[in-house]
């Protein structure tokens, strides 16, 4: 908050908060040469972080009114009428007749799979978030990842089809950057082999796919209102479905698996929505168009911005969906740059942009306990997750930081061979 006061302990590293008000415009010195870079000795052109993940503004006498009528409610979780709201509203939005919010998304994807039984390998794409991987891992389940289809960095639905085994358990798909997979053509493989598809849309919360809105595909779908999402309840999930029973079977499990008739070896757990998260979710979906419609703004930004530099794409998405643009992507490709992802990132992180790898660099099948007890080569993804930069958006992100950030992208691109010869081997986070 603005004005911490004493013994309250300050943000972690790297995670400084913007001033109050939000943006200041950027003050470091234009970039002439390559020795004004601020990797290179030269000022930064950003005093405070642009960052990626930075959660979206409430209104916090809404939020504030929502809390203080949970707490004269005296009915702070198990079901209680905001986190019913919500569920009402989550619904709404995803065209489906049920959701069950539950504590996060990760638990939501272990209730469905604990809700349908599931015992054996699920197949999913290795590029995605760990949370997806090792929602299955924990429970026992065997994550066995498929590579992407190289034209859109999302499962291959024929990979998908191939991979399936007498132990398939189900097929997830991802909606990964809030560009929604094939879920289509994964639909046809799994109902083909009797498999349910379930699909992780953590990302893709008021995007459609076909002029169909994200949540109603597969047998559910699973939404994320982490703190980081387009909609965030401070920590939140939801499982979408138009299936009573299954939407039934996860409700209970979340809840000690009571009511249920017959709960599974591993009985059930707790994984609610708590009131208070409800009043946040709640505060941040009546933002939601308006959050959508800004990050629209930002990414014509950068679309308008890096349009034409050589080596620089950003990720494209089909003009004729809807979309949240949550996640700013863009693909760099070394030769044409000559700069290459790492350095790239280096070199931002250094004006203080805050860029990162995107979610699911690296990918599952690199990271443990998967690259060591199943090890496994999927080279588009490999070569993808390589090549892929999130560029920061949300509130910290006013458009003239972006332009002044993609500035600094284009005197890269321009300066890449140099630039990489002067520079250090770059160091790169992931995550
Ligand atoms: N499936 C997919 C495809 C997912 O991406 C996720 C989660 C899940 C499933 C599981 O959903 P949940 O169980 O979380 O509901 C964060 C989030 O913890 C995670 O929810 C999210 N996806 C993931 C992509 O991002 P980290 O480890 O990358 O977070 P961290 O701490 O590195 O922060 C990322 C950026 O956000 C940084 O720039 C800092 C910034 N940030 C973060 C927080 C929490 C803020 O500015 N404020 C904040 O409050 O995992």
């Amino acid at each position: 908050m603005p004005g911490q006061s004493a013994g309250r302990p300050a943000p972690p590293a790297g995670r400084h908060l913007p001033p109050p008000g939000g943006f200041t415009p950027p003050r470091g010195g234009v970039k002439r040469t390559p020795g004004d870079l601020a990797l290179l000795g030269g000022p930064p052109a950003f005093p405070h972080p642009l960052t990626v993940g930075r959660p979206n503004p409430v209104d916090r006498t809404r939020l504030f009114q929502r809390l203080t009528w949970a707490l004269d409610n005296q009915w702070h979780s198990n079901g209680g009428p905001l986190s019913l709201e919500f569920e009402a509203r989550v619904a709404d939005l995803a065209g489906t007749r049920h959701a069950v919010a539950t504590c996060n998304a990760t638990s939501a994807l272990q209730l469905l799979f604990r809700a349908l039984d599931l015992s054996g390998e699920i197949i999913m794409p290795s590029l995605t978030f760990a949370a997806t991987a090792h929602a299955a891992q924990w429970l026992g389940l065997t994550p066995v990842f498929v590579d992407t289809d190289p034209r859109t960095g999302l499962i291959d639905p024929r990979l998908a089809r191939a991979a399936i085994t007498p132990d398939t358990a189900a097929v997830v798909g991802v909606h990964l950057w809030g560009r929604p997979c094939d879920a289509r053509a994964l639909e046809k493989t799994a109902a083909d082999h009797g498999l349910p598809l379930l699909l992780d849309a953590a990302h893709a919360l008021g995007c459609t796919l076909d002029g169909t809105p994200v949540g109603g595909f597969g047998a559910a779908e699973v939404f994320s209102f982490h703190a980081t999402k387009i909609v965030g309840a401070f920590e939140g999930g939801a499982v979408v479905t138009d299936d009573e029973d299954l939407a039934r079977r996860v409700r209970a499990l979340a809840n000690f698996g009571k009511g249920l008739e017959h709960v599974s070896a591993a009985g059930g757990t707790n994984a609610k929505m708590s009131e208070a998260a409800a009043a946040m979710g709640l505060t941040s979906l009546d933002a939601l168009p308006r959050h959508i419609a800004d990050n629209h703004d930002r990414h014509r930004v950068y679309r308008e911005e890096l349009d034409g530099v050589p080596g620089i794409t950003l990720l494209p998405f089909d003009p004729a969906e809807r979309h949240n643009h949550q996640y700013v992507v863009i693909d760099i490709d070394p030769e044409r740059t000559g700069i290459g992802r790492d350095l790239l990132l280096d070199l931002l992180r250094a004006e203080n942009a805050l860029v990162l790898p995107p979610i699911g660099a690296p990918p599952c099948h690199l990271l443990e306990p998967y690259r060591s007890t199943r090890p496994v080569s999927l080279p588009h993804t490999e070569a993808l997750t390589a090549r892929v930069l999130s560029l920061p958006t949300g509130p910290t992100a006013a458009p003239e930081g972006i332009r002044r950030l993609c500035e600094i992208v284009r005197f890269a691109v321009a300066h890449g061979a140099e630039l990489t010869r002067r520079c250090r081997t770059p160091r790169t986070e992931s995550r």
